[in-house]
């Protein structure tokens, strides 16, 4: 049964400045809604209860997509665990509490691939989910991302909550943080490569390896995903969103090299981790509901290079 969002109806998009928030909205609006909400930190900070619950009391939104959080690359998640648990943690459980108590009709969660073992099998399926250990660099951020998916099959238990959780693949597109400690490798790769075009430097530096095999969504797929479970599902656990194809980080920064600086060389600083050794999902029950990604890597790979040179400060063709 497909679950139906009038557009005038109040739609909370918790996060909606972030990289997937934003596209969220751009996505809703692009389907005419009218009626959407949002708070930015200094109107309510997500971490605290009493603030999330006042606001919810006074806008009393139908539906919430849930994409709020502390994120980072692997750097920021390896070096900051205390703020990616905190944060992450207080949020998912003060926006699903209070979403309870406001009777908030559905709500879609947004977790993250690095909820899986380390060395699950590949393609990795739902059924993954603590069937082993975590990968170290992100485990802080995981423990957070699973206890909010455990927390919405719980309200869905115990008090009849029409949650569900949605598991990303790693993201990027426009709005992403392009800053180059605690950005995720796309956007990190893409400025590195920026800046030595503009400085004459002819050659860049990868983190890691290179080996790491790495599965990337463009954000305007993951929002088109999003609205589509909103609509269409309705059941307990997380539900895999991914593009269906990996490369190697290498791989990746060849390809980012051909559209930002063709002429530079590539070096690698094993100093660096490389992280889980492969993250690609097994998106086959959300194919099996209808749903599949439009934009390829290296197409979204351009677009997101000029909306850089659009509009990250400093950035100009
Ligand atoms: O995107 P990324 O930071 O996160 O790194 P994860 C992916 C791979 O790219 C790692 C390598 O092997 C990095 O070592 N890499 C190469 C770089 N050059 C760079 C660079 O300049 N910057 C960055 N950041 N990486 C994250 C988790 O893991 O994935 C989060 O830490 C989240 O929790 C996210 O789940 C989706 O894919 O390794």
């Amino acid at each position: 049964m497909t679950f139906v969002v009038a557009p005038d109806e109040p739609v909370f998009v918790a996060g909606h400045r972030g990289l997937v928030g934003s596209a969220i909205v751009r996505r809703l609006e692009a389907g005419g809604h009218r009626n959407l909400l949002t708070a930015n930190r200094q109107q309510v900070d997500l971490r605290d209860q009493a603030a999330v619950n006042a606001w919810m009391d006074q806008h009393r939104p139908r539906v919430i997509y849930l994409v709020a959080g502390t994120v980072g690359g692997i750097l920021a998640n390896s070096t900051r665990p205390a703020e990616f648990l905190y944060d992450n943690l207080m949020i998912h459980a003060n926006v699903i509490q209070a979403a309870r108590s406001a009777q908030v009709e559905k709500l879609l969660y947004l977790g993250s691939s690095c909820i899986y073992p380390r060395l699950a099998d590949q393609p990795i399926t739902e059924e993954a989910l603590l069937t082993g250990p975590l990968e170290p660099t992100n485990e802080a951020y995981a423990i957070a991302k699973i206890a909010g998916i455990k927390m919405c099959d719980a309200y869905r238990t115990q008090y009849g909550c029409n949650f569900v959780s949605a598991m990303p693949t790693n993201l990027y597109g426009p709005n992403d943080n392009f800053d180059l400690e605690s950005s995720h490798v796309l956007p990190a790769l893409m400025r590195k490569f920026d800046d030595a075009r503009r400085s004459g430097a002819d050659s860049v530096t990868v983190w890691g390896t290179g080996t790491p095999r790495r599965e990337f969504l463009h954000v305007d797929d993951l929002a088109d995903a999003c609205v589509f479970l909103m609509a269409r599902y309705t059941e307990p656990g997380p539900i895999n969103v991914g593009f269906g194809s990996d490369v190697a980080i290498g791989e990746l920064a060849a390809l980012v090299r051909d559209v930002v600086h063709p002429e530079a060389s590539i070096e690698f600083d094993t100093s660096k981790p490389d992280g889980m050794p492969r993250k690609l999902l097994d998106s086959d029950r959300l194919h099996q509901l209808g749903w599949r990604p439009s934009i390829d890597l290296e197409d979204g790979i351009r677009s997101t290079y000029e909306w850089y040179l659009a509009n990250v400060t400093g950035a100009t063709s």
